[in-house]
Formats: structure tokens, sequence, C-alpha cells
């Protein structure tokens, strides 16, 4: 092969994190002796020191920190003056860094100021721009959020590609198809797409998701979980670029702190001795996942098991006594919480129409039963308030007062009512499949 004639481009990495959210708390850990409550408190910022170590450590040769770096405006000066305490670390090594703002460090909503120090540049808000890196064959185009509510497709009006560079666009935005997390700059991946550019270094989704490879569409996820719906490792994504094409993509962790949902199917367990063989085991293989981390984990029993109304109804106990062993296991061990969603077994659960035979009775006799006139009087009076308050031109068409109104509606009304209380009474009846706000998906967390 003939050697190249060209000039060499520098083969060189880049970083991209974004959601550093510095400074906000962690949620939801509920204090008592032993758990590790002083030193999850500054996680945010220690996650984003070792960013800049590994920056360093790994000789990158710039970073991009794609918007919401604070969690709101600073309480004071020490979140700033902190935070270009640590990027002049990266300065110092010979590291640029470029920076948007996102919807929770819009530039109205951070009102104090410090100027940034050199070898940082900002984004302004007011439309997008592009800064070219010469020495690295690189032009980098970016936008930042002015106020909250930035609802315009942002990238829309991202300036062209530029010729004979590697084009990375930085932006924060809730792309098309994450639901959940407020419609902050939307934009469809075809949006990206027609611009031209090698990658997009994005902001926003809280979960680390390639969403395209050609061209790179990236949400490096944020970089330090701060509740039960933030699981598993987060950081940054280093990128490698060689002759002017990106080569390799790898997830780089920076957490200081991790959080483990657990959940243990009890079918078939019936001693309390084997529930706490199963919680000692997983709590373990997490921490061993957890590689030293402190780790915050939700424990959540779920299956039908013969303890179903045992675990119910001590639930207390059964948080301190994990608590207890977790604290045996290791000191980095926070046990968030407990969550008994068994079911009975079906050997000990009853046939339902046993249950409750008195709501079932008047659910039935309901359709058939004679309302005595004091009840009948009293509704026709609330009847009468609600009609007047009606627009004409609803009372024209239906008017609750009229006087047979009520004659025509009560036979309905029972069946209806008779049906809903059996419907009800069989769901409550039912195991309980239905899961509960706090334990759906990642996606649905606040970003
Ligand atoms: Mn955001």
């Amino acid at each position: 092969m003939l050697p190249r004639m060209s000039p060499a481009l520098p083969h060189f990495t880049f970083l991209h994190a974004a959601d550093l959210h510095l400074d906000s708390p962690l949620w939801g850990l509920k204090s008592y002796p032993g758990a590790p409550a002083e030193r999850l408190r500054k996680a945010t910022r220690e996650a984003f020191a070792l960013l800049v170590d590994l920056a360093v450590a790994r000789e990158v040769g710039f970073v991009i920190l794609a918007g919401d770096l604070f969690d709101g405006d600073w309480p004071d000066f020490n979140s700033g003056l902190w935070f270009m305490g640590e990027l002049r670390r990266l300065t110092a090594a010979g590291i640029q860094t470029f920076v948007i703002r996102g919807n929770h460090d819009a530039e109205s909503k951070v009102t104090r100021k410090l100027s940034w120090p050199e070898g940082v540049t900002e984004f302004k808000s007011k439309k997008p721009h592009t800064v070219i890196l010469k020495e690295f064959g690189v032009a980098v185009h970016g936008q930042s959020y002015g106020e909250q509510h930035v609802t315009d497709n942002l990238a829309l009006s991202y300036p062209d590609a530029a010729p004979d560079h590697l084009n990375i666009g930085v932006l924060h935005t809730g792309l098309e198809g994450y639901e959940g997390h407020g419609h902050y700059a939307p934009c469809t991946l075809d949006d990206l797409r027609t611009k031209g550019y090698d990658y997009w270094a994005l902001g926003h989704i809280h979960k680390r998701e390639v969403v395209s490879e050609s061209p790179w569409v990236v949400f490096p996820g944020n970089i330090q979980g701060r509740h039960i719906k933030e699981t598993g490792p987060k950081g940054a994504t280093l990128v490698e670029v060689q002759d002017g094409q990106i080569v390799g993509l790898e997830a780089v962790a920076c957490d200081v702190a991790r959080w483990a949902h657990v959940v243990l199917d009890l079918t078939g367990t019936d001693s309390e001795a084997e529930v706490l063989v199963t919680v000692d085991r997983d709590l373990k293989r997490v921490l061993a996942e957890a590689d030293g981390r402190l780790l915050a984990v939700r424990v959540e029993f779920q299956g039908a098991t013969t303890l179903d109304s045992a675990l119910r109804t001590e639930e207390h106990r059964w948080t301190q006594e994990i608590r207890s062993r977790a604290a045996d296991l290791s000191e980095d061990l926070w046990i968030e919480k407990l969550k008994v969603r068994t079911a009975p077994a079906k050997s000990e659960s009853e046939d339902p129409s046993d249950g409750d035979d008195t709501l079932i009775a008047f659910a039935e006799r309901l359709p058939e039963t004679d309302l005595p006139r004091p009840v009948l009087n009293s509704m026709a009076r609330d009847l009468q308030k609600l009609s007047a308050k009606l627009p004409a031109s609803v009372r024209a068409m239906i008017d609750p007062a009229a006087p047979d109104a009520l004659d025509q509606a009560l036979p309905e009304a029972q069946q209806f009512l008779g049906a809903l209380l059996r419907n009800d009474w069989q769901r409550a009846a039912a195991p309980s499949t239905a899961e509960d706000e706090e334990s759906r998906p990642e996606r649905g967390a606040k970003a």
C-alpha cells in the first residue's frame, strides 16, 4: 500500500457528557443509623471531579458538556466557584471545554454569574453558531437555552456542516419519542440527519442511549444517578476519531454512588429463612456490580407466596431486618426502601365468591331497590342547583331538574352502580399486578 500523501489528520478522542445537575440532592433516601448519608451529599460534584480526572488521564482533545450543568440557580457563589475550578484543571491540561445551557441552567434561571475560565466556550442562546478547531479538523455547532421553556425546534436553524471537517452538533433536546421529558427544543431524528453532521452530542435524557450510528446521535445520560429511576452505571461517552472519522464510542463511568432496583420473585417460597437467603444473595450480587461505589438499593418482593400476608402486615419489621443485613454486608450499602408486592399463593387465596357476601348482595340488589322519599327529595334539590349552573343551550337538551328526569335516570344509574361495585370488588380481590408510578422505567424520570 502507498503511504498517505495528505498531511496526517490527528488521532484523538473527545469526551461528551451532559446533565451534570451539580448540587442536586439525591432523592428518596431516608436516613437511618448506619446509612452512608454524608458521603452521598456531594455525589454530583464528586462525579464531575472524576470526569475531569478521566479527561486528563485519557488525554482527550476536548470536552463537550451538553446542558443542565447545574440543577438550578446557585444558592450562593460556592457552586460556580467550585465548577470553574474544575474547568480550570481541564484548561491546565490543555483541554478545551464547550458548554451549552439546558432547561435547568438556562440563562434566565441562573441569576448569579461568573465569567468562564480561559479555554471554556459557552454557546450563546440567541442563535446557534460554530467554533472551528483547526488542530483537530473539527467544527462544533451549538446553542444554549435562554429560557427554561424552549419550545422551538432549535436543530432546524443549526448551521450547515462545514466541508472537510468533522462536524459536531451540541444540543439539549427532548428528541421526539421520549415522552415524559417535556418538549424542550423538540426535534426529530430526521431533522438532525439532514444537517450532515458526523456526531450529535445531545443532552436532556438521563439514560444513556446511542440513538443512531449514522450519523452518531448520542445521549450520554447523566453522570450521577440521583434517585431510584436512575439506576445502573452513569458517566460520559468517549469518542475516538481517526483520519477524520469516528471509529469508536466508549461509555465511561464516573458515578460515585449507584442505584439498583432488586426484584425478588418469591413464588413458591414459604419460609422466612428462604427469603433472607435470597435477599443476601441478591444484595451481594449488586454490591459486586457497583465495584466499590456507594450503593442505594430498593428491594421489591413479588410473586405468589404463602408468606404474602405476613410480609404485608410486617413490612416495617422486614425493612429493618434487611437494613440490618445490609449493614453486615457492607458499609457502602443503603437500603432505600422495601416494597412488598407479593400475592397470596393459590392454595391460601379464597374463592372470590366466598369473599364479601354483603357487598355482592348489595351490588346485586341495588338495581331493584326503591330509594326512600327523603333521599329522592334531597337528590332533586341537588339537581336543581346543578341545573341552575348549566348554560341554557345544554339545559335545553338535558335538564337534570325536569319533573321526571330523576325517575327516568334512576334505574339506569342503579344498574350502572351495581355493575361498578361488582367489577370493583372483583378487581380488589384479584392479585395486584399494577405497577405503581415509582417503579416505572427510567424514561419517565425527571430530566
Ligand atoms: Mn434537561
